[in-house]
């Protein structure tokens, strides 16, 4: 395997602290935050998998699977009208489960975009 979240960890850092610098309200990273945030995340998380040139495009895409969920685990938003013992097991399960697939589509949706800026600008 080419690429592996904990290898990345240095380049993942600055975007996480981005992130965190978006949090409004309270200083605290809200639900609302991580959506707002996710779309540049996933890209930054592409261009890093980019830049590795032996890996896959399977690879790539686990990657940027793989660095959501840190970074998830990073920021951990909380979800204010949930209590922490009924919250924290389920953003594990969630991101076991749906996670995966919701980046996934991410993943596609953003390098077929990619790809057609890259063809009108030539
Ligand atoms: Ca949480
Ligand atoms: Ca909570």
């Amino acid at each position: 395997m080419a690429l592996q979240v904990q290898d990345f960890v240095d380049l993942l850092k600055p975007i996480v602290e981005d992130a965190r610098e978006l949090a409004t309200d309270d200083g605290k990273f809200s639900f609302a935050d991580l959506l707002k945030v996710t779309p540049s995340a996933v890209k930054a998380f592409m261009e890093i998998a980019s830049d590795v040139k032996e890996a896959t495009g399977e690879e790539k895409k686990q990657f940027v699977i793989e660095a959501f969920q840190w970074t998830y685990r990073e920021l951990d938003p909380d979800i204010p009208w949930l209590p922490d013992f009924i919250e924290n097991p389920l953003e594990e399960y969630l991101l076991d489960s749906l996670v995966p697939g919701l980046i996934e589509a991410l993943y596609e949706e953003m390098k077929e975009r990619l790809a057609k800026k890259e063809e009108t600008e030539e």
